[in-house]
C-alpha cells in the first residue's frame, strides 16, 4: 500500500500510532489524517503532528475522494459507518478496543464487566457488519475484580498500541494473514450502554452484581450511572471509588 489514509475520532489513541507509523513508511508510502465532522479539529491539532482533514463518510464527494487518493484505510476509533462502496474498493482495516467477537460494539469494556466476559483488543479488516471482518491480530487483557470501566479502558488503549506496532509492518506491505471469527459473539450497541445507565431503585439484585454494574459505568469523570430523585425528577449520578488494600 503507497497511499494511507488513518480515519480517527480518538485523538490519544491516534496521536500514539500516529507516531509509530510515520516511523515506519517507505519513501514511496505516505499517510494522511483524517476525523469525522462532528470531532473536534482544535483538540486533534494537540496530538497529532500531520495536517488533519475533516472527512464526512455520509457525502459522496468524501467518499469518492477517498477512493481516488487512497489504496489503505486505517480506522482508529472512528465513529462512522463505512459505506459498502468504500469497503469494496479500498482495504479498509480497524483497530477496536475489544476482543472480537467476543466483545463487539460500544464500549466493550463497559459490557465486558457487566456480563463477566473476557476482554481485549483486536486488528481486523472491516467488513459489511460491526468489528465483525477477518481477523490480523488480537490479544486479551486482564480484567480484575477492582478494575472499573476506566481502569479496564487505560489497559485496552495499551494492548491496542502494543497489537499496532506488532503488525503495522505486515500491514503497510499487505502481508498479514487473517483468519475468520468462530462464531457470531456478542454485539453492545449505544443504546444498551443508555439502558445500562438507568438504575431501578426498586430491582432486586446481589451485591456482586450491583458493584460489577458500577464498575461497569464508573469512568473516570463521565456521568454514567444514575436514579432518578423521587421528589424532584432530577437524574443523580453515582460512581463508583474504588480503592485496594495495598494502593
Ligand atoms: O474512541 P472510543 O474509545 O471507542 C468507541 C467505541 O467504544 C468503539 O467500540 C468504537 N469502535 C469506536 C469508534 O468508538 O470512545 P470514546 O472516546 O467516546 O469513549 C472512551 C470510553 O469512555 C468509553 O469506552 C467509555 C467512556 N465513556 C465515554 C463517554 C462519551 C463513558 O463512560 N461515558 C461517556 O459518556
Amino acid at each position: 500500500f503507497n497511499n494511507i489514509l488513518v480515519i480517527s475520532d480518538n485523538n490519544y489513541l491516534c496521536g500514539k500510532l500516529e507516531n509509530i507509523l510515520t516511523e515506519k513508511l517507505s519513501s514511496e508510502q505516505s499517510v494522511n489524517f483524517s476525523i469525522s465532522p462532528f470531532s473536534d479539529i482544535n483538540e486533534f491539532k494537540e496530538f497529532i503532528k500531520s495536517e488533519v482533514m475533516i472527512l464526512d463518510l455520509k457525502k459522496e464527494n468524501d467518499v469518492n475522494f477517498i477512493i481516488e487518493h487512497y489504496d489503505l484505510i486505517l480506522s482508529i476509533h472512528c465513529k462512522q459507518l463505512f459505506p459498502g462502496t468504500l469497503i469494496e474498493k479500498i482495504k479498509c482495516i480497524n483497530i477496536h478496543p475489544g476482543y472480537n467477537p467476543i466483545n463487539r460494539g460500544w464500549y466493550p469494556q463497559v459490557f465486558s464487566i457487566q456480563n463477566n466476559l473476557p476482554i481485549g483488543a483486536t486488528i481486523h479488516e472491516i467488513d459489511g457488519e460491526l468489528d465483525h471482518g477477518p481477523i490480523i491480530d488480537r490479544d486479551f487483557v486482564k480484567k480484575n475484580s477492582y478494575d472499573t470501566s476506566g481502569s479496564l479502558y487505560d489497559k485496552i488503549l495499551e494492548k491496542e498500541i502494543e497489537l499496532f506496532k506488532k503488525n503495522i509492518d505486515s500491514i503497510l506491505n499487505n502481508t498479514y494473514k487473517t483468519f475468520l471469527p468462530e462464531n457470531e459473539g456478542n454485539v453492545f450497541l449505544k443504546k444498551d450502554f443508555n439502558k445500562l445507565c438507568k438504575i431501578d431503585l426498586q430491582e432486586e439484585t446481589t451485591a456482586g452484581k450491583f458493584i460489577d454494574k458500577l464498575r461497569a459505568l464508573s469512568h473516570k469523570n463521565f456521568d454514567n450511572a444514575y436514579y432518578i430523585d423521587s421528589e424532584n425528577g432530577e437524574k443523580i449520578f453515582i460512581s463508583l471509588l474504588i480503592k485496594r488494600q495495598n494502593d
